[in-house]
């Protein structure tokens, strides 16, 4: 019988480095990991195994297939926000396309294994379009099926995954003899911008907050490209993780939805710089506007509704936005010598 395993794809990248830290090496559910990039040296010991390829890769997958059981797939490769305009079509061959493949690899798992295969998918904050800048200031907290009219190509491309991924899961072949639907079990998170003590994000537009802790804890200056009252969304990347993992387990049965939207604290840049100099004050924080990147936060939510996850799965983020500060951010990177 096939070794039974959890797969993550995107690996590498700042979400897989936390989820792999936090899943360890857990020898009742090994994980197996899919980069283009070989994993650092300090993440690639506490996987069964890691594959240096693409997710378009047939051939690859194939092989993934026949080598092992794959039980639960956490989908966290994609080109981000800021990236996807500067390489569009690249952009959509990775998010959709790239989606697309993994959604029929966790099928044919499902279908030769005769179980379920539990799909995480993380969606964004970037499938919505606020139609203008003060419609936002005045929406609130919006619910996941309002503004789903994204201005990016990330956007569209995660938008659009969001229902593929429904389809798979609820109508997949539903023309077909035998009712194949429900094999892939697609669970989405629509996640705010993320923080992360340990990681720099690189190709998204939320970067502008967790690039302010960073550079203040090196000492160094940063011009935060977002005028000073943007608002939207965050969390940190522990409590992402938590949420990843916590909604995983949660028992089909309570999901009244397939996507969610989630968030911890909404504050304006300001207030970010505000909080990044109380704790490390000698912060130099001024701001150099890039108006196309303003463009893009602008059209995300200054907050989202995240009550659907708090009540069917028990979404319960730890760090408030001062405690992303006192308990998270500031020990750890203290901690690592910045
Ligand atoms: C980005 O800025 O592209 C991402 C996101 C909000 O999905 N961090």
């Amino acid at each position: 019988m096939r070794q039974r395993v959890v797969l993550i794809t995107g690996a590498g990248g700042e979400i897989g480095h936390s989820l792999i830290n936090r899943l360890g090496n857990d020898p009742d559910r090994p994980v197996i990991t899919l980069d283009l990039n070989p994993l650092a040296p300090s993440l690639a010991g506490r996987v069964r195994f890691h594959y240096t390829g693409s997710i378009l890769d047939a051939q690859l997958l194939d092989r993934i297939l026949a080598e092992y059981q794959v039980e639960r797939i956490f989908h966290l490769a994609a080109l981000l926000s800021t990236r996807s305009e500067f390489a569009p079509v690249t952009a959509h061959r990775v998010n959709v396309e790239g989606t697309m493949t993994m959604l029929d690899f966790a099928q044919k798992q499902a279908e030769s294994h005769g179980h379920p295969v539990v799909f995480m998918y993380p969606s964004s904050i970037a499938a919505f379009g606020m139609p203008n800048l003060s419609i936002k200031q005045q929406a609130g907290a919006v619910l996941e099926d309002d503004f789903n009219h994204p201005t990016t190509m990330y956007g569209c491309n995660k938008l659009y995954c969001e229902h593929l991924g429904r389809y798979y899961a609820r109508h997949y072949k539903q023309l077909a003899s035998e009712n194949l639907a429900g094999k892939v079990d697609f669970r989405c998170i629509r996640f705010p911008g993320l923080i992360s003590a340990f990681t720099v994000p690189s190709g998204g537009t939320s970067d502008y907050g967790p690039e302010m802790i960073h550079a203040a804890a090196k000492g160094t200056p940063y011009a935060c490209f977002v005028r000073l009252d943007t608002r939207i969304p965050f969390m940190t990347m522990p409590d992402a993780v938590e949420a990843l993992l916590k909604f995983a387990d949660a028992p089909r049965e309570k999901l009244t939805r397939t996507v969610y939207n989630l968030k911890a604290f909404s504050p304006t840049a300001e207030e970010f710089a505000q909080m990044t100099k109380r704790f490390f004050p000698d912060a130099v924080i001024s701001t150099q506007l890039d108006a196309k990147r303003q463009g893009i936060v602008d059209s995300w939510p200054a907050d989202v509704n995240d009550e659907a996850a708090r009540r069917d799965w028990g979404f319960d983020p730890q760090h408030s936005f001062e405690q992303a500060f006192t308990d998270y951010l500031v020990p750890q990177l203290r901690k690592s010598g910045q």
